[in-house]
């Protein structure tokens, strides 16, 4: 039975995002679901019907469902072992697990001053000091890492890595409010916005003419 990811707008949803593309960029296949968010209780309903959590992403797969963005990247990677979403190595998986824990519980301040909005107009904006402390460590976790696995491959960890897909989102905030970032974060974000997947993902949300005013601040 064909899997089914429940996902928000693809311009804004920076969690649905990290499934989407692990799954994509390994060539699993899926159906999509797509549920525009905070436009009211009808589409609150639609994703509650999916999953309690009453947030997107969700995957479904027969009778089990398994929410949040990087539960769904665990999943696939024991479902679809030959997909590799995690280094083989164990050490190196480690720190790919870390990293992805680190992005997954962390940068508050990166998430709320600079949110996903792939239609806004790239400029830099004034940014508070925390903010600024959490580039300067997704900066540190990338150099880090291209300097230890670069030999083996473009991506973090050498191939492409649930990690790559974790961290995809920030690269479009970087992107987006043009942050500085120094000659090896930048062919590292070079390599990941020339992923077909992360392509096809911003083509998507490029096209989505839905505006949630909210997210529309800076
Ligand atoms: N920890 C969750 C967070 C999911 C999340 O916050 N999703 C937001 C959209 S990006 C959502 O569904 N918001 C809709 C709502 O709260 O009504 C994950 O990683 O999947």
């Amino acid at each position: 039975m064909a899997l089914t990811l429940v996902i928000g707008n693809k311009n804004y949803s920076s969690w649905s995002m990290r499934p989407w593309l692990a799954l994509r960029a390994s060539n699993i296949a899926f159906d999509e679901v797509f549920i525009p968010l905070y436009t009211g209780e009808a589409d609150k309903k639609r994703i509650l019907s999916f999953t309690h959590s009453g947030k997107v992403p969700a995957l479904i797969d027969g009778d089990m469902t398994i929410w949040d963005s990087l539960s769904i990247i665990e999943y696939a990677a024991e479902k679809f072992p030959e997909a590799r979403l995690w280094p083989e190595d164990r050490a190196r998986r480690a720190h790919a697990r870390s990293i992805s824990a680190e992005m997954h519980s962390g940068f508050a301040a990166l998430r709320n001053e600079c949110g996903m909005n792939l239609h806004r107009p790239v400029g830099a904006i004034a940014l508070s000091a925390d903010a600024r402390a959490d580039i300067a460590r997704v900066h540190q976790i990338w150099t880090e890492c291209r300097e230890r696995y670069g030999k083996s491959g473009p991506f973090l960890f050498g191939a492409f890595s649930g990690a790559d897909a974790m961290f995809a989102p920030v690269v479009h905030r970087f992107r987006t409010y043009a942050i500085a970032v120094g000659p090896e974060a930048k062919a590292y974000m070079d390599t990941v916005m020339a992923l077909p997947a992360f392509q096809e993902w911003t083509r998507a949300g490029l096209a989505e003419t839905l505006v949630i005013e909210k997210f529309e601040t800076v």
